[in-house]
């Protein structure tokens, strides 16, 4: 790849010729990896200007790449959120789309169109490490044969996962479709119901307890860590929670290596850092925040890890890297690990309103940064993004067909710093509520509902508007000053939002 700075045109026109090129021109299409954490804030990487943490691998993607300052997941929480990305879709459209347990059945039509299947028609090989929690197999899942349909059917050719989130069963790592490591005398058995009389559990058998649970977490006890489940068997497959950073971080060398001479798509969905918080011991008291601060810094660490692979492999100047996160931050999320206590002046949403399931901005509004050494130009963007758009925007990169029926924009002069001119607007989903935003404003239809649970939720008794050039944090609903504008917005909101939902009064 010339290693001047390509303009978009030019790039375009590179990947159009290189498209039915032979293998070597082949070889030299970017590569492109999606980092996406699992519920890391706006204010947890000092990218944004945050002393209280120090993120420097993460901090040297924002400062070499675009760093969007106004960057939106599509939705509060994770498995809607990663739907989207996955589909180009609003997940609002899709039912199924709730946070789901370690058992549920895969969300995603295995004849429908995907980020990894387009990007795979344009002749990338296609992996996804790290969390899953789009669910897999099709309900009853035996975890003790070929688990389909799954990350395959998705369009990954290669896959090593975790079914859903850390604090829920099945504890086990699965690697295209089979549980790594497990044995036909010891079965594995998952359920979300009733408990296995012979297996611990939270209530029954607290003394086996060393991470305590505040909210839920209360069923199964594994590696001393009580979960969202009930598990029995698959003793030698379980995994050692403190040794999952450095699991995947192997997965994805590997991946690379094994890789190295084709245009891979690499999907990573690190773990941290959503409870239950367990670094690697040689992070435990890397930050003054506990488990919280200390996961970030593993976090960061594993982003150096795989910087430094690509620069090892000399293919650092030929690889895009996209981070993200997917949904806001959030303290106390079910464990008694002192997030809350030690949080200090950290501001883990970077002084949005809200948090991980909250109609406010800190629910959605997430760090984005677009790296590629040597083309990107570093800048920092204004313009309205999602993570959704990355299936339209990255099939015009690699010259597949920009399909206008998704809900996906493309906007690579966008993604690549060129232009400001982002979204016009925007529907976000915080735990099966919608709320809004069209250029500076933001629109938060009531709700009712608890006001906090364990962020400031969102629920309003009237209308809120927000005009966030001059209100960042959403601290005066201006709905009363602005009876026109208020209009406007539920207009324009309930266009987008259609038929699909009764969100709009
Ligand atoms: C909630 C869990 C929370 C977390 C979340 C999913 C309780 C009380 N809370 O139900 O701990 O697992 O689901 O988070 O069980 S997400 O980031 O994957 O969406
Ligand atoms: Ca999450």
């Amino acid at each position: 790849m010339n290693k001047k700075l390509l303009s978009v045109p030019m790039m375009a026109a590179l990947m159009a010729s290189c498209a039915g090129g032979d293998d070597d021109s082949a070889s030299k299409r970017p590569n492109v990896i999606v980092i996406l954490c699992d519920d890391l804030g706006y204010g947890d990487v000092s990218a944004y200007g945050s002393t209280t943490i120090s993120t420097p691998n993460v901090d040297s993607l924002a400062h070499g790449g675009v760093c969007f300052n106004n960057a939106y997941s599509s939705s509060a929480t994770s498995t809607p959120s990663r739907y989207a990305l996955m589909t180009g879709m609003y997940p609002w459209k899709n039912e199924r789309a709730k946070i789901l347990n370690g058992d549920a059945p895969l969300i995603i039509d295995p004849e429908g169109y995907t980020l990894p299947k387009m990007m795979k028609n344009a002749g990338y090989v296609t992996g996804a490490i790290g969390k899953w929690h789009l669910g897999m197999g099709e309900g009853n899942v035996d975890w003790n044969s070929t688990i389909s349909p799954g990350a395959k059917e998705v369009g990954f050719d290669y896959s090593c996962v975790i079914a859903a989130t850390v604090d829920r069963v099945p504890t086990v790592y699965i690697e295209n479709g089979e549980v790594v490591g497990r044995e036909a005398d010891d079965p594995i058995f998952v359920d979300y119901v009733n408990k296995f009389d012979d297996e611990p559990n939270a209530l029954d058998n607290p003394e086996l307890v060393r991470m305590q649970w505040s909210n839920g977490h209360n069923q199964a006890v594994i590696n001393g860590i009580p979960r969202i489940g009930y598990m029995k068997g698959g003793k030698k497959a379980r995994w050692i929670d403190e040794d999952m950073a450095d699991y995947f971080v192997d997965k994805v060398k590997t991946f690379l290596n094994d890789n190295k001479d084709k245009p891979f798509f690499l999907y990573y969905g690190l773990h941290q850092p959503h409870v239950p918080r367990t670094p690697h011991q040689r992070f435990v008291g890397a930050t003054t925040m506990g488990p919280r601060g200390d996961a970030i810094a593993e976090l960061d660490w594993c982003v150096g890890e795989l910087m430094a692979e690509l620069r090892r492999l000399d293919l650092l100047e030929n690889t895009i890297i996209v981070f993200s996160s997917d949904n806001g931050p959030v303290l106390d999320d079910g464990y008694a690990d002192q997030a809350v206590e030690l949080i200090g002046n950290h501001q883990m949403c970077g002084g949005l309103r809200g948090g991980k399931y909250s109609l406010y901005d800190g629910g959605t509004h997430i760090p984005l940064f677009v790296y590629w050494k040597n083309h990107i130009k570093p800048t920092t963007s204004n313009a309205l993004v999602c993570q959704m758009d990355l299936v339209n925007t990255l099939a015009a990169l690699v010259d597949q067909p920009v399909r206008p029926e998704l809900d996906s924009k493309a906007m690579l002069d966008v993604f690549f710093g060129k232009s400001q001119k982002g979204r016009d607007e925007l529907v976000l989903e915080a735990a099966g509520r919608l709320c809004y935003r069209k250029g500076d404003w933001a629109l938060i239809p009531p709700y009712d509902g608890p006001k906090f649970m364990e962020t400031e939720y969102g629920n309003l008794d009237d209308f809120g508007l927000f005009n966030l050039s001059v209100d960042r944090g959403q601290q005066n609903n201006v709905a009363e000053q602005n009876p026109e504008k208020l209009e406007e917005m539920k207009s324009d909101m309930h266009k987008a939002v259609q038929n699909y939902y009764n969100a709009v009064k």
